[in-house]
């Protein structure tokens, strides 16, 4: 039987607004992607946005990608391994090529009847969860960094930018002294700013996230030799390769690795190797996915390479309902990945039909 292989676009509402230093999400429109194919039914979630804030691609690039070019790369259901290899074909979209990436490995994980963290194998079984917590008034700020520790989280990551991030890690640091604590900038400096950089050395931090640009190495190497806080990269790390040149001229000590933005789960994992290989650290991030994403972020968290919590929350942090009708739960600080076959979701059709605007057939 031939696959079939549609897109829906979809539009969920976050119970609270988003605000990064590259501006302020207040729903997640995804694309998520559901393959029927042998009687399996497999799904996965392209991580881009509407607009190219985070990185160049948004839903629009990915979607034209996706069908004029990957589209017929997944026709006759690869290993994930060789879409990889023939979408080299293709410069850069990583997030487009994530997405089929990722719908292969739930697809040869739901055919083998594993779920997904024994099919790539090395799962410790669980994943330490983190949280991210969004710009917003400092005393909102400080309520909800509260909230998290109440409710268990490892770690607490909040975003900053130019101009308030002695306000609100100054803040924080006063009522909690010595909480595991981490900024992320979201590349709002440049290296001309070294001296505010070095001046958050104060807050005793975990790491700082991707202070610099979004592709630059240099300047975050030469930030490292002048700064206690350990660096941490998202944004710059697009590849394996980019990984082992970060390490190779110490521009990075942890990697924070989203499936999406390195081209899926076999980038992700050699990353990793890369990364732990040479005395990094690594952890699983997020891109406010809706329960499909996240449940390929959690099984990828749960890996053994993985030794940094993550910002990998369960979904009633994001949404009121989300598409899934098992969301995970944490508990101590742990999410466990879901044992069905693959990602092992339960979607609910009808929800995801309704909150859907755009229905595409791809293949
Ligand atoms: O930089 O990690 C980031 C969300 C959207 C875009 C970029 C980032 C984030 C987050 C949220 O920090 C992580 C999550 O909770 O999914
Ligand atoms: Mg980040």
């Amino acid at each position: 039987m031939k696959p079939r292989l549609n897109c829906f676009e979809v539009v969920l509402p976050f119970k609270v607004p988003f605000t990064t230093s590259f501006g302020t999400q207040s729903e997640r429109h995804a694309l998520l992607f559901r393959l029927e194919a042998d009687g399996v039914v497999a799904y996965s979630e392209c991580v881009t946005d509407v607009g190219p804030h985070y990185s160049y691609e948004d839903n629009y690039t990915a979607i034209h990608i996706i069908r004029e070019y990957l589209a017929k790369f997944i026709e006759d259901l690869p290993d994930p391994k060789v879409f990889l290899e023939r979408s080299e074909a293709v410069k850069g979209h990583n997030m487009a090529k994530a997405a089929f990436e990722m719908l292969l490995w739930d697809y040869h994980s739901k055919l083998s009847g594993k779920p997904i963290h024994e099919y790539m194998s090395g799962s410790k079984g669980y994943a330490d969860v983190g949280i991210s917590i969004g710009m917003d008034k400092v005393e909102k700020v400080v309520a909800r960094v509260g909230e998290a520790i109440q409710r268990g989280y490892r770690r607490v990551k909040v975003k900053i930018e130019r101009g308030r991030e002695h306000e609100i890690l100054g803040a924080i640091r006063e009522v909690y002294p010595e909480i595991p604590l981490t900024a992320d900038a979201n590349c709002d400096y440049r290296i001309k700013d070294i001296e505010i950089l070095k001046s958050l050395d104060r807050y005793n931090l975990v790491y700082l996230e991707q202070p610099l640009d979004h592709d630059d190495l240099v300047d975050h190497a030469k930030l490292r030799k002048q700064i206690s806080t350990p660096i941490c990269l998202d944004e710059s790390i697009t590849s394996p390769d980019k990984a082992r040149k970060a390490f190779e001229i110490g521009a990075a000590d942890v990697v924070n690795i989203k499936p999406g933005r390195v081209g899926g789960f076999t980038n992700s994992l050699e990353i990793a190797r890369i990364a732990r290989d040479q005395g990094g650290h690594v952890w699983v991030g997020g891109m406010l996915e809706t329960g499909i994403g996240r449940a390929f972020n959690v099984a990828l968290a749960s890996h053994s390479l993985v030794d940094y919590p993550g910002d990998t929350s369960p979904n009633d942090k994001y949404f009121e309902q989300d598409i899934v009708k098992n969301p995970f739960k944490m508990i101590d600080g742990r999410i466990k990945p879901n044992t069905g076959p693959g990602i092992g979701v339960d979607v609910d059709l009808d929800y995801l039909i309704k909150v859907s605007i755009k229905m595409t057939r791809i293949v």
